[in-house]
Parts: C-alpha cells; structure tokens; sequence
C-alpha cells in the first residue's frame, strides 16, 4: 500500500488544488503587422510551454479563459472606454486603429485586441472565483494583455483593462463569497497606477506596489508611484508604494521588503484573499526592467505570503519581457503553489543601502496606519548593505534603459529576447571605423560641474560609481584616463536646473550659459581626452538610447563647432547637453563642453524649465573638485557654487 501511494502520488495531482489558466486565444492580440514588441504573443506560450514540459499544468486543474462582463468591466473604466475597448476590433475601425493607439501612451491595437482583453479580465475573475470559493487552493492566470497600467479611461503600458483590479471588485461584490478585504501585491517592476487609482479611497483593498521609480524618471514616469502616495480619505494608509531609488535591486532588496513592510503589514490588516499582479520585469534578464530577482527570490516572496488568507492566492501576469526569465520565475511560483519543495537556499548578497534609506521612508510614511511599522529598525540590520559595484559589466542598467527609450518610439522597435546581442552586434561592427579614426584626435573636455571632480569624471571613462551618485556609469570603450588635466576660467555663466537626475536625485545640476559675457566668470577643469572618448561622454550625459554605429560629433562637427562656435546634436535633442560649444584653443587643441543650447536658456528664463539649486551631495562633490584641484579653498568653493545658484539668469 505503502509503495503505491508514494508512486501514484508523484504522477497524479498535487494534495492542494491548484488552478492554471492558459488560452492560446489570448495570443491573438499582437502589433498590427506582427512588428517586434515585447509585449508579443510569445510570452505566454513560452510560459505555458515551460510548465506543460516540467509537468506542472499535470498537477494543475487546467481551465481555459471566459470572457468578462460589461458590468463587471464597468466596475473599474467608464463607459467610453468598454465602448472603445469592445469596438476595437470590428471593421469600421480597421483604419482608425492605429491612430487611436498613436493617442495611447505604449499601446498597440489589432483586430484581436479587444477578445484578448475581455478573455484576459474574464479569466482573472474566473481563477479568482474558484479560489474565493474554495474550488481551489490557489491559481495562476497566464494573461495577456496585462492590466496594471489601465486608468478609469486609459489604456497605456501595454494595458487595455485592469484584470487584477476587476476581479478584486468582482469579489468585493459578490457578497456570499465572503471576501471582505483584499491584499493586491504587485511586484512588476513598473508601479500598477491603474490599480492604485481604482483603490485610493478604498481601505477594503490594500493595494502594495513594489517597483522601479528612480524619483518619477522611470515608466510611467510621474510622482503616482513615490511612497508619500498612501491613499486618501477612508482608503489612506491601504495604499503602500515601495518606490526603488535605482535599478538593479534583486532578491535581498526584495526580501528586506518583504521582511520590515509587506509581511508585518499583511498580519495586521488580516487580508481574506491575495492578488497578485504578477509581472515577471524585474527578473534578471528582463530588457526592461534591469533588476535581478532570481526565479529562487519569486519562490521566497510567494511562499512567505501564503502564510495569509489561508493561503488563498491568485497570481495574474502582468509584465515580464524575458522569455527565458519569466518562464523559470513563473515555474518556480508554481512549484510554491504545489508546494513541491521547501524554498531552500540563500541570498549571499545584502540589500542596496538606498533600500534601507526606502524601507525607513516608507515606515516612517505608514506607521501611523501601521502599528508594526513603528519600530526603528536597527542599526546593526541596516548596517548590512551591498558594496556599491564599481565597474559595470557589460550590458547592464544603461541599456535597459536604452532599451526602454527605443521602445517608447524614439527608433525602431527591436525585438525582445534579441536587443541585447542585436545591439552587441551594432556595437562591434560598424562602429569600429569611427572609433579608430577619432582615437587619433586629442581635445580638451572643459568641465563645470561635478566632472571637474577627478573621481566622478573617470566614472566616464573607466566605468563606477562615486559617492552620491545613484547611478552606474558605463564608461568609455576607451579607457584610457586623460592625458593631461589643466584648470582655466572662461567668462561664462554657471547656473543650476532641473528639479532632478538620475544621477543625483532630487536637485539642479549645472549648466554653463552658452554665450559668454565679460563680467562673468566659471571655472573649469579640462581634460585632455580623444575625440573618441568625447563621444562616449556624450553618450553617457546625454543618457541616450543612440546606437553609437556612427559617432554624435565628428571631424565635420568639429569643423563646424569651431566656426559657428557651437552645434546642436540632433541624435541627443533629448539630452539635457546636447550643445557642444567651443571655447577656443590650447596649445594647438581645441577645447570643447557640452551644455544645454539657447532655447534651453530662455525656458529656464521664463520659469517652463525650472532654476533649480544642487543637492548636497552634487554640491559636495562641485566642491571637492575645486578644492583638490587646487582653484580654490573650501569656503571660496562654497560660496561659488552658492553665488551661481541663486543669481537669477
Ligand atoms: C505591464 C508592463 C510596461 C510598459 C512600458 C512602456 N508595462 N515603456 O510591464
Ligand atoms: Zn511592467
């Protein structure tokens, strides 16, 4: 007997119910001619492929997807946007699609958008419903199109309807299932606005939002996701946003998380049921999101919350562009609701010390909602963090986020899983010719800012990371450091804009007014570099997503630069330098900056483009370059850079 039960058991199903949802019908929302795009039809049959091949979906019960009700929709968008979202796909709309998806911020449409929407929402309502009622343990719905993103009348993010959000108030209202409280985790590595909006008055949701922010500069790009945002009237305090301050976070960033706000968090408030809004983009590997949760950090973050709601947990996919990464992360969550195996293992790796700087913020935020949150934490757990990496290898954050800007419509999408080594190939290949003609080329790199600090200025060359800086640099291909320093001043004006980088965070930087003036005077720090690694600082100022295959500023530019006496660089219009001026010669080099150009300079003027004065830290480090310079002494340096930030322009 003994013997028969354990083999009939490792080939039949699993002790708990496990539900999973799959259909192929979702697939048939794509891009109108099938062009590359992230979010492609691929990402839930990779998925759907992966656990069929493990021999999960054997284990599971699998159910196929239903079509949600208008009224159930209606719940969560208005009536314009169902009317929109229904239409879509009927023929008097085949011209009109594309253009009503221009409108949309990241968000394409085809004749099967709207069935996969209706069957995406239908399907989280149905896995959701079993669970509530106790047909199942648990469940995953492999969804798609995800729904985070979506607003009352919105879509955007690669979102047409809130799947996660209409099967929270579906539950809500179908009193008799006895789901009074919800918890909704999401741990996509963007911030689930849409969810956060739908809930913000509502204290029977309590919505949590882990994801990468980097101060309002990271998609959807606005404050919607900071951690000031904690819900209003009955609903303040039910809304939790964990806001990471860089990329790179992986599973100690994610577990200390866990550990001192979500876990405490979900004891107290009690939760009947838990959503997931369960994007795999902040998987390591993921094109856009850059951080590195492992498939073994998902397992820890899933199965420290079925200690809650008697273990009632639904998973919805969201994002996740990573066909290999989310295809293991989605097996390994699985495994956790089969409860297979004990989650082992360990993370040897301690959180970024910006995650403890989160994590305080956030309880400090909440702990008048949250008892638990009150404690300082103590100073010997904060005291573990991450060394700050110096040198960065490869591809890595930078090109995450190129790849998100090239998404965004700035150049031609690429397709997912290829981008990196597409543009690995870019790189090595035509790139090589200018490369070696420009390495011959001296000039001087005149510095105003916090360049004319020796130690931030090789971040540029060698690759790093100094002190205050939130941001990795990637460096020059060239890394060799520059040939000669020398100090000048030049009669410009140095001023401060711009409410925050993602250099720096929160405060101006410095600008140098293109055009000089008799009475003013700056002072600046040149080093002399090639025209090669010129480019690559370009490059790295700009934060561009350019290819580089050919250079930003050639011999042509050069030319040119030195008649007119400074050129606007079109493939990094975006960037914030993308005015190379010229400052005339030494010793028969030219010298050069970059800067913003003159049109900047009259939106600072009227207020369009805030006049902003440095943080601390990016003062500091103006500071310390002028001081180990030898230009001046630290009071001089201070009073410098304070004059600079106040004068108006
Ligand atoms: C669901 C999701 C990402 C949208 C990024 C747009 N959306 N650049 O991951
Ligand atoms: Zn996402």
């Amino acid at each position: 007997m003994e013997a028969v039960e354990t083999a009939s058991r490792s080939t039949s199903r699993s002790l708990r119910r496990v539900g999973i949802l799959y259909d192929e019908r979702m697939c048939r929302h794509h891009t109108p001619d099938d062009e590359p795009h992230p979010e492609n039809p691929n990402r839930i049959r990779a998925i759907w492929n992966k656990l069929q091949s493990a021999g999960i979906s054997q284990r599971c019960e699998v159910l196929s997807a239903k079509e949600a009700e208008d009224k159930y929709i209606l719940s969560v968008h208005g009536k314009s946007h169902v009317d929109l979202i229904r239409n879509i796909s009927s023929q008097q709309y085949n011209s009109r699609r594309n253009r009503i998806a221009s409108n949309l911020n990241s968000i394409y449409l085809n004749e099967g958008s709207s069935e996969a929407a209706y069957l995406a929402a239908g399907s989280v309502i149905e896995v959701a419903k079993r669970v509530a009622k106790g047909e199942l343990d648990s469940a995953f719905a492999i969804v798609r199109p995800p729904g985070h993103h979506a607003e009352h009348d919105e879509a955007m993010g690669f979102c047409l309807y809130n799947n996660v959000a209409i099967a929270t108030n579906f539950l809500l209202n179908e009193k008799e299932l006895g789901i009074n409280k919800i918890l909704i985790v999401d741990w996509d590595v963007h911030h689930g606005n849409g969810t956060q909006k739908t809930f913000w008055k509502d204290p029977r949701v309590l919505f949590f939002s882990v994801h990468r922010h980097e101060f309002g500069n990271f998609y959807p790009s606005n404050d919607d996701g900071d951690y000031t945002m904690i819900g209003e009237g009955p609903g303040a305090g039910y809304n939790i946003n964990v806001p990471w301050e860089n990329g790179r976070c992986g599973d100690a960033d994610y577990l200390a998380v866990w550990d001192h706000i979500l876990i405490p968090v979900a004891k107290q408030f009690n939760p009947d049921m838990i959503l997931i809004s369960a994007g795999f983009d902040a998987a390591v590997g993921d094109p856009l999101g850059g951080c590195r949760v492992t498939p073994y950090g998902y397992a820890m973050l899933l199965r420290k919350l079925m200690d809650f709601a008697r273990g009632k947990i639904v998973l919805a996919l969201e994002g996740g562009y990573n066909l290999t990464s989310i295809s293991n992360s989605a097996l390994a969550c699985m495994e956790v609701l089969l409860d297979e195996k004990t989650v082992t293992g360990s993370t040897e790796a301690y959180p970024f010390e910006s995650t403890w700087r989160v994590i305080r913020a956030v309880r400090q935020e909440l702990k008048a909602f949250w008892s638990v949150l009150a404690d300082e934490l103590p100073t010997k757990l904060i005291s573990q963090k991450a060394p700050i990496p110096k040198i960065l290898i490869s591809s890595c954050d930078s090109e995450a986020e190129d790849v998100e800007e090239l998404l965004q419509g700035v150049i031609r999408p690429l397709s997912t899983l290829r981008v990196d080594e597409d543009r690995r190939v870019l790189a090595e290949s035509a790139s090589v010719s200018w490369r070696s003609d420009l390495s011959n080329i001296d000039i001087w790199y005149a510095t105003f800012g916090s360049n004319m600090w020796k130690p931030r200025f090789l971040c540029y060359i060698e690759g790093g990371q100094v002190d205050g800086m939130q941001k990795l640099c990637s460096g020059s291909m060239d890394k060799r450091p520059p040939k000669e320093i020398l100090w000048k001043i030049f009669p410009h004006r140095l001023f401060f804009g711009r409410e925050s980088t993602r250099t720096w965070g929160l405060g101006g930087v410095a600008f140098l007014h293109p055009e000089s003036k008799n009475k003013d005077i700056v002072h600046m720090c040149l080093y002399r570099i090639t025209l090669e690694q010129f480019n690559d600082v370009l490059h790295q100022e700009n934060i561009s997503s350019y290819d580089m295959s050919s250079p930003l500023f050639d011999l042509t530019s050069l030319d040119c630069v030195k008649e007119k006496g400074s050129i606007n660089l079109e493939a990094v219009k975006k960037g914030w330098y993308h005015n190379v001026v010229y400052l005339g010669m030494e010793r028969d080099i030219p010298i050069l900056t970059m800067t913003c150009d003159l049109s900047d300079i009259e939106n600072f003027k009227s207020g369009k483009v805030p006049l902003h004065a440095p943080s601390e830290d990016y003062a500091n480090t103006l500071v310390k370059g002028l001081v180990e310079g030898g230009q001046l002494s630290e009071e001089e340096a201070v009073s410098y850079i304070k004059e600079a930030a106040t004068k108006p322009l």
